[in-house]
C-alpha cells in the first residue's frame, strides 16, 4: 500500500491541489525542479543496520519523504544490516559504545558517497531520519558532518484530555480518535498518523486519556484496548502511559480502601502494574491527578501526595516506569471574602514540604503558572522549591483559555517567556528550562509535558494555524533555547511552502498572535478575563470574581488586581526566591505586564509606559482588536500563493477572529468602564455612533430579550426570532455615503439559522450561522461566546434607505440579533471591523 501511495505522490503534479490539513507539517510537498537540482546527487538507496520496527519505520519514512519531495523514487534496501553495497547510499546506523552519544541523539556524516545518520539508539536514528527531511523541505543544504543534536530532557510527552465515551475535555477539533462509545476505536489509523507527527518533533511519551481519568480504566477489557493502541504508537518510538485514578484498588480492585499506606493496596497496585508491563512491555508509567477539582486522593486517608506517588512508583520502578504527579492541587471552595486567601499558592503549600520525599522515578508534573493556563501568569515558585525532586512543566497547546482554535494564537512566545524565566534559587541563574531540564539541581529526570487534545476534525485541531503549537512545542521540548522566530519559520515552510511572502506573512502574523490576545482579552496579568465557569471562550468578566475558584482579579469601584504582596497581601510573592520576589514586591520593579496578578492599585495609578490602569485597559484592547482586523487582509494577498482549502479555511477563521475580538473588545471595557465610572480619555468605549441596535429596529416577529452578562450584548439587550416562518427588522439608513455594514448576531450551535440583508429590498447578503466558526464547545445561549459578526463588501447608501434584515431560525437557534454598524468603506472606521471583507 505505502508503495503504491508513494508512486501517486510521485505523478502529482506541481500545483495548488486542495490540502486538508492532514498531513500537518509532513506534506513533503514536490520541490521545483530547480530547487531539486541541489538534492540531486542524493543516494537513492536506504540501507538500515537495525531490524526494530523503529528502524524500519524510519527507513521508510526517509524514502517516502525524498520520493515525494525530489520526484523520482527512493528504496529501502531489502535486508537490514550494515550498507556493503557499492552503490551510494543513505546508511542508517546504530552508534557503538565508542561513540558516546547521548541517548536519543542523532548525528550526521559523510562516508564517500554515503550518508550516514548515525542514531544513539533506534529513536535516535527516526530523530536523525525527520531532521534530514526538514532539511530538504526547506531548502537548506545537508550537512557534511554534525556534532550530535541531542534533546533538552528525556521526559519529552504529550497528554490528551480523551474520555473513553469519545468527548474530549478542552477538545476543540472533534471526537477522540482514540475512544469511541466506552472503549478503544476499532480503526486506529489515525493513532498511528498521530504518532509519526509527534516522532517527527521528538515526543517520546503520550498519555492517552483524560487526568480526570474513568475509573474503569485498569478493567482488563480496558488495558486490552490501550495494549492496541500501544501497538500503534510503538514503530514511532513512543510509549503510552496512562492516567490513573487513586481509587482504582477500590473501585477496580474491590478492596475497602484505597489508603496508598495500605499493604494491600500496595500489593493491589504491584500486581496491576506487572499485569500492564506483560501486555505493554514499554509502558511508560502513570499520569496522577488527585485531591484536585474533586477527585480522590491522599487526604482522603490522611496521606501526603509523596505517600500516593511511592505506592505507584514502587512498582513501576523495575519495568523502567514513572509516575507524573501533578501539581495541579488547590482548594476550589476558596472563601472569597478572606482577603489572604489564594489559589495561587496552592502548589508551593501543597508541596514545598515533600521536597525530597519521593521515589527517584516520580516526576512533579507542574503547571508553567499557579493558576490555570491564562493568558500571562508568572511562572509557578513552585518549580523553585523542589531541589530534590525531579520536574516537569505542563503546558496547553488546546487553546482552552486562548481562543480555542477559532482564534489564532501561537504560543511558542509564551512559553518562551516562562522557560526563559530565572527564578534565582538559591541567589543565582536558576531558568524555569534548566530546573525541568534537570541541570540547575542535577535531578536525573524531568522535561515537559503538553496537553494536545488533537481530534477526529481532518487537519487534527481545527485552525490550521494551531498546528504550529504542536510543532513548536516539540521543538522547544528538544531544545528550549530555539528561538520562537526560527521555530515558526520552518512550521510556516514545511506547512505552507518556501515563498518568500508566504513565509514573511505566516511567521509575522503568528509571531504577535499572543501579544495581540492578551490585549484584546486580559493585559497586565488580570488573566484571561473569560467566563471561568463556563466554557472558558468568549469573555465573562465577572465570572472570575466572588465564588470558590479563586481566579479573582478584585475589581472594585476605586481599584483592581490581588494583592499578592507580603507586605499587605496574601503572601504569595513571598513563595519565590528573595531576588525574583524582591522584584515583584515593588511597584517600581515590578513588570506591567504582572502588575494586576501581583498588586492591587487605583485606575488611576500610572504604569511604567505613562498610562494609567484603566486607560491601558482601554487602549489594550482597542489595539488588540485592531491589529487582529489586519489578519484577513494581510492573508488575502497570500491567495495565489496557496492552496484553496486551507486558504479558505484560515481566511473564514481570520473573519471571525476579527469579529469576534470586537466582542471582547466591547465587553471588557464597558465592564470597567461601568465599574470604574471613568471615561474614557479617547471617547471609544460605550459610545457608537456608527450602530444601531436592533432593538431599536422596526420588528415582525422579533422579541428584545436581555443578554448576560449584560456587557456580552450592546445595550446589555438583543432580539430573537419568535416565529417559525421567520422574522425581520428594518429601519431607515440616515446616512449617505458607502459603508460595510456589520451585524453582529448570535450563533448558536443545535441549529443553522439564515440571514438576509436587504437595501430598499434588493439582497445584499446572505449567510448561514453554521457551527464551524463560533466556540466548539455547546452553548445555548445569546453571550460572548455566541455573538459573531458578519461584514457586508461596500454598499452605496443614501438617506432614506431602508435596511431589512431578514432572519431564519432553525433548530434552538434562533436567529438572534444585537446591532448593525455602519462602517465608512475606504477608511480605518472607528470600529476596526472595517478591515474585514466579505465573505
Ligand atoms: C482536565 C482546568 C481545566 C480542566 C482540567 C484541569 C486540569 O481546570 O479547566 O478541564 O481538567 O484544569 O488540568 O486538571
Amino acid at each position: 500500500m505505502r508503495r503504491v501511495l508513494l508512486l501517486l505522490a510521485m505523478l502529482l503534479p506541481l500545483s495548488l491541489a486542495a490540502e486538508d490539513g492532514h498531513a500537518g507539517w509532513l506534506r513533503y510537498a514536490r520541490l521545483s525542479a530547480q530547487d531539486a537540482q541541489a538534492y540531486a546527487s542524493l543516494p537513492q538507496i536506504i540501507s538500515v543496520e537495525g531490524s526494530s520496527q523503529v528502524d524500519r519505520c524510519a527507513a521508510q519514512e526517509l524514502a517516502h519523504g525524498l520520493s515525494s519531495m525530489l520526484g523520482h523514487p527512493f528504496a529501502v534496501a531489502p535486508t537490514a544490516g550494515r550498507n556493503t553495497a557499492h552503490a551510494p547510499a543513505f546508511d542508517l546506523r546504530l552508534a557503538s559504545r565508542n561513540d558516546a552519544m547521548p541517548p536519543e541523539s542523532y548525528r550526521f556524516k559523510r562516508e564517500g558517497n554515503d550518508y550516514v545518520i548515525l542514531g544513539a539508539d533506534t529513536r535516535g536514528v527516526l530523530y536523525g531520519v525527520f531532521h534530514l527531511l526538514e532539511l530538504v523541505a526547506t531548502l537548506q543544504p545537508l550537512p557534511k558532518s554534525t556534532t550530535a543534536s541531542a534533546p533538552a530532557a528525556p521526559i519529552r510527552w504529550v497528554n490528551q484530555w480523551d474520555n473513553l465515551d469519545g468527548s474530549i475535555e478542552r477538545g476543540y477539533a472533534g471526537r477522540s480518535i482514540f475512544f469511541d462509545g466506552g472503549k478503544v476505536r476499532d480503526d486506529l489509523s489515525r493513532v498511528s498518523d498521530y504518532g509519526r507527527l509527534l516522532a517527527s518533533i521528538g515526543i517520546n511519551g503520550l498519555t492517552v486519556n483524560n487526568v480526570n481519568a474513568d475509573l474503569r480504566t485498569l478493567e482488563p477489557e480496558e488495558l486490552a484496548g490501550f495494549t492496541r493502541i500501544a501497538d500503534e504508537l510503538r514503530p514511532w518510538g513512543i510509549r503510552l502511559s496512562l492516567s490513573i485514578d487513586l481509587s482504582s484498588p477500590e473501585v477496580v480492585g474491590h478492596l475497602k480502601t484505597f489508603d496508598p499506606l495500605d499493604p494491600a493496596v500496595a500489593a493491589w497496585w504491584s500486581k496491576t502494574v506487572d499485569e500492564i508491563y506483560t501486555r505493554i512491555p514499554d509502558f511508560a508509567g502513570f499520569v496522577v491527578k488527585a485531591d484536585s477539582e474533586g477527585r480522590p486522593g491522599p487526604s482522603h486517608y490522611d496521606r501526603t501526595p509523596a505517600e500516593a506517588a511511592n505506592v505507584l512508583a514502587r512498582p513501576l520502578q523495575k519495568h523502567g516506569g514513572i509516575v507524573l504527579y501533578r501539581g495541579f492541587v488547590y482548594n476550589h471552595h476558596l472563601d472569597w471574602h478572606d482577603l489572604k486567601a489564594d489559589r495561587a499558592r496552592a502548589g508551593y503549600d501543597n508541596f514545598h514540604a515533600l521536597d525530597g520525599k519521593f521515589e527517584p522515578n516520580v516526576v512533579l508534573q507542574i503547571k508553567h503558572g499557579p493558576i490555570d493556563f491564562q493568558v500571562r501568569e508568572p511562572v509557578s515558585p513552585l518549580f523553585a522549591a523542589m531541589r530534590h525532586t525531579s520536574q516537569t512543566v505542563e503546558l496547553e497547546i488546546t487553546q482552552e483559555y486562548t481562543g480555542q482554535q477559532r482564534h489564532m494564537v501561537f504560543l511558542v512566545p509564551m512559553w518562551k517567556w516562562a522557560l526563559d524565566t530565572d527564578l534565582r534559587a538559591e541567589n543565582r541563574s536558576t531558568p524555569l528550562k534548566e530546573i525541568v531540564e534537570g541541570r540547575s539541581f542535577h535531578q536525573p529526570l524531568g522535561g515537559f509535558v503538553a496537553v494536545a487534545n488533537v481530534g477526529m476534525d481532518t487537519n487534527w485541531l481545527h485552525h490550521p494555524m494551531a498546528m504550529a503549537n504542536l510543532y513548536g512545542y516539540g521543538r522547544l521540548a528538544w531544545n528550549p533555547d530555539e528561538p520562537a522566530e526560527k521555530i515558526i519559520d520552518t512550521w510556516t515552510r514545511l506547512t505552507f511552502g518556501n515563498k518568500p511572502e508566504v513565509v514573511r506573512t505566516i511567521d509575522a502574523l503568528q509571531l504577535e498572535s499572543w501579544r495581540d490576545y492578551e490585549n484584546y482579552t486580559g493585559p497586565l496579568g488580570i488573566g484571561t478575563l473569560t467566563d471561568i465557569i463556563g466554557v472558558h471562550y468568549g469573555p465573562g468578566v465577572g465570572s472570575a470574581e466572588n465564588n470558590g475558584w479563586g481566579q479573582w482579579f478584585r475589581a472594585d469601584r476605586q481599584g483592581v488586581g490581588m494583592d499578592r504582596t507580603v507586605a499587605t497581601g496574601t503572601g504569595y510573592i513571598g513563595q519565590y526566591p528573595p531576588q525574583l520576589a524582591a522584584i515583584y514586591e515593588s511597584l517600581k520593579t515590578c513588570p506591567d505586564d504582572l502588575l494586576l496578578f501581583m498588586h492591587h492599585v487605583p485606575y488611576t495609578y500610572r504604569l511604567h509606559n505613562g498610562d494609567t490602569v484603566i486607560q491601558h485597559i482601554y487602549n489594550s484592547h482597542y489595539e488588540g482588536a485592531a491589529a487582529v482586523a489586519t489578519y484577513a487582509p494581510r492573508w488575502l494577498a497570500l491567495k495565489p500563493d496557496i492552496d484553496p482549502e486551507r486558504f479558505e479555511k484560515v481566511l473564514e477563521l481570520f473573519h471571525y477572529q476579527a469579529g469576534h475580538a470586537i466582542v471582547w473588545r466591547d465587553a471588557v471595557n464597558t465592564w470597567f468602564h461601568t465599574i470604574s465610572g471613568i471615561p474614557d480619555e479617547l471617547h471609544r468605549v460605550d459610545n457608537f455612533p456608527d450602530r444601531m441596535e436592533a432593538e431599536s429596529m422596526q420588528a415582525d416577529g422579533y422579541r428584545t430579550v436581555a443578554v448576560t452578562p449584560i456587557e456580552t450584548a450592546s445595550g446589555g439587550h438583543a432580539v430573537e426570532c419568535e416565529q417559525g416562518s421567520g422574522c425581520s427588522l428594518s429601519a431607515k439608513a440616515g446616512r449617505s455615503g458607502e459603508y460595510r455594514i456589520a451585524v453582529q448576531y448570535f450563533d448558536l450551535r443545535e441549529g443553522n439559522a439564515h440571514f438576509t440583508l436587504l437595501v430598499n429590498g434588493a439582497p445584499i447578503a446572505a449567510w448561514t450561522a453554521d457551527d464551524t466558526l463560533p466556540p466548539a464547545s455547546n452553548d445555548l445561549k445569546l453571550d460572548g461566546h455566541t455573538s459573531t459578526r458578519y461584514t457586508t463588501m461596500p454598499v452605496l447608501l443614501h438617506p432614506g434607505d431602508t435596511i431589512t434584515l431578514r432572519g431564519m431560525p432553525d433548530g434552538k437557534d434562533p436567529a438572534a440579533i444585537d446591532y448593525l454598524s455602519f462602517l465608512p468603506a475606504g477608511k480605518q472606521a472607528t470600529d476596526t471591523a472595517s478591515a474585514t471583507t466579505m465573505r
